[in-house]
């Protein structure tokens, strides 16, 4: 997916300047160059530039001097024709055409801020800026006299609690720091290396996102993956209050895991590209949310990615569709959400793999995880993530705009939908005067996603174009009148209101066939001690809301 890269390299070439410019050598080059351009000089001498340049080893960055091209690979002739060379040719003839009274003026001028390179302070620190470690003795004693309390002086992953608190790191990053002191190769961890890794987290790495980021990491990555999280997820799932119920059914550890991840990246992995990167990270709020799991006891509080509630939402809004239980959805699987809500050519569209990497969905098979992105994006179509997943969708030929032809072919199906229901139909001239209308595009005739994030009223856009239920909705109300707040923003989220009610609708219907249930039950057994364990777990369900409403589905798995 060739566009999914622009936004990453734009990062990287950002960062690599900042890092450039924050550097004592480069202010005092520029400086150089720029008081001969500006003094002595008659002839305006091209800046020759120090770039920073990737070392192919340790991915070190180094200062070289080379002028103002390209990176060109060791051993190719240099070439004449590079782009940026003529820039500095161009550059040389608009100064010769300088108006020379200027020219003079300048010339009076003073010297540009004399010893500015030695009194700049660096200011690009992609790992936060460098700080003393704070009561480092105070730590590193509180450390040691708890494990001199521990069996063996050696801790264990249930001692991980108490030692982030001594070490004042939030509790649920426990398991990353289990992990990050060996705890895969070994169940014990030493005092000595509990503090060896404490240390170079906290003196390498100096804010909250780098930290954790390279406890996750494992230190060794550029970036995080679906995997990364599976251990956090696990031991969440294994020590939460909140999801106590879940771990007497361990075949939905893993379908927790995958929505939860799947949620974390759909709102946080901005490039879209699986691979979480560490600014990514520190723009989201995933570590503030981590942290109110220590205070929340309920889980379905914290709504961000972990609620319960919500991952049973997708969870059985998928299992309906998958008939088979297979796991796998096929495009008529697909066809029937919410009672055929999306039409039949934004399916094949979506089946193209136009938003996914997945090959599976280009053989016609939908997984558990491009299902959430896709229910994710169809409920709440005005998050980021859901308005560039339509966006994508609807730009059939990949050119960055939605041209007229592409709303013009999602609109046919509309259309025919509107004659096969026996509603009056509106040509498709007049919708898209009232969607021009209502976008307001910068260039008529085509909707940049820009345009549809400034509008704010992006839902009723694609709604109009494959959604006919939704658009119908849309219509009787005023688009502009959603309860908003003051920065016009609604007050809860398309996703949160749907899932409120999708879970009321669920447990009511669970309740009804659980009773159902109970009574065949009666019949069949009279004794307890007859009792498989599958209908125990069944029994005890009945105990707790949360897991005899994951329970039928359950049931369906084993
Ligand atoms: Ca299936
Ligand atoms: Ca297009």
């Amino acid at each position: 997916m060739g566009p999914t890269m622009i936004p990453l390299l734009k990062e990287k070439v950002d960062e690599l300047i900042l890092h450039w410019f924050s550097e004592v050598e480069t202010q005092q080059n520029l400086r150089k160059e720029l008081s001969n351009i500006l003094g002595t000089h008659d002839e305006i001498v091209p800046i020759s530039t120090p770039f920073l340049t990737s070392s192919p080893h340790g991915g070190q960055t180094t200062l070289i001097s080379r002028p103002s091209s390209p990176p060109i690979p060791p051993g190719s002739p240099t070439t004449p024709r590079s782009p940026r060379r003529r820039t500095g040719s161009d550059l040389s003839r608009k100064g010769s055409r300088k108006n020379p009274r200027r020219r003079t003026q300048e010339e009076q001028k003073p010297a540009l801020y004399p010893g500015c390179a030695e009194k700049l302070k660096p200011f690009y620190f992609p790992f936060g800026e460098p700080r003393t470690l704070e009561n480092e003795g105070n730590t590193v004693n509180s450390i040691t006299t708890y494990f001199d309390r521990l069996k063996n002086q050696t801790a264990t992953m249930d001692d991980f609690p108490q030692l982030m608190k001594v070490c004042g790191a939030p509790l649920y990053w426990k398991y990353p720091y289990f992990l990050a002191c060996g705890g895969n190769k070994s169940n014990t961890i030493t005092c000595k290396k509990f503090i060896a890794t404490w240390k170079h987290v906290n003196t390498k790495y100096h804010d909250e996102a780098s930290r954790f980021f390279h406890l996750l990491s494992k230190d060794s990555q550029t970036h995080l993956t679906y995997d990364d999280f599976e251990g956090l997820l696990q031991d969440i799932i294994n020590t939460h209050p909140g999801l106590k119920f879940l771990l007497d059914a361990p075949e939905f550890h893993s379908r927790y895991i995958i929505t939860v991840v799947a949620r974390i990246f759909y709102t946080i992995n901005r490039s879209w590209n699986g691979k979480l990167s560490l600014t990514e990270l520190r723009r989201s709020n995933f570590l503030t949310v981590l942290k109110t799991l220590e205070e929340e006891e309920d889980i379905n509080q914290v709504v961000d990615f972990f609620s319960y509630e919500h991952f049973y939402v997708i969870y059985c809004k998928f299992w309906e569709l998958d008939t088979d239980h297979d796991m796998v959805i096929s495009k008529d699987d697909l066809s029937r959400y919410s009672n055929g809500a999306v039409s039949l050519r934004m399916i094949d569209r979506l089946f193209s793999g136009c938003v996914t990497r997945d090959q599976s969905l280009k053989e016609g098979k939908m997984l558990y995880v491009d299902f959430i992105w896709f229910i994710l994006s169809e409920v709440d179509k005005a998050s980021p993530t859901g308005m560039e997943y339509w966006f994508r969708c609807m730009d059939i030929d990949g050119d960055g705009v939605i041209s007229m032809y592409e709303l013009q072919y999602f609109y046919e199906d509309q259309l025919q939908k509107m004659i096969e229901i026996g509603m009056e139909t509106l040509s498709f001239q007049d919708c898209l005067c009232q969607m021009l209308d209502l976008v307001k595009p910068l260039h008529p005739h085509q909707v940049t996603l820009r345009d549809l994030k400034k509008c704010k009223l992006a839902p009723v856009f694609f709604d109009t174009f494959f959604n006919l239920e939704k658009w119908l909705e849309h219509e009787q109300k005023d688009p502009f009148q959603a309860s908003r707040n003051e920065n016009g923003e609604p007050e809860v989220s398309a996703w949160e209101r749907y899932v409120g009610e999708e879970y009321e609708l669920l447990v009511a219907e669970e309740g009804a066939s659980q009773i159902n249930q109970e009574i065949d039950y009666e019949d069949d057994f009279d004794d307890e001690e007859m009792l498989t364990y599958e209908e125990s777990l069944a029994k005890h369900s009945s105990l707790d809301p949360s897991l005899s409403n994951g329970w039928s589905a359950l049931n369906a798995v084993s």
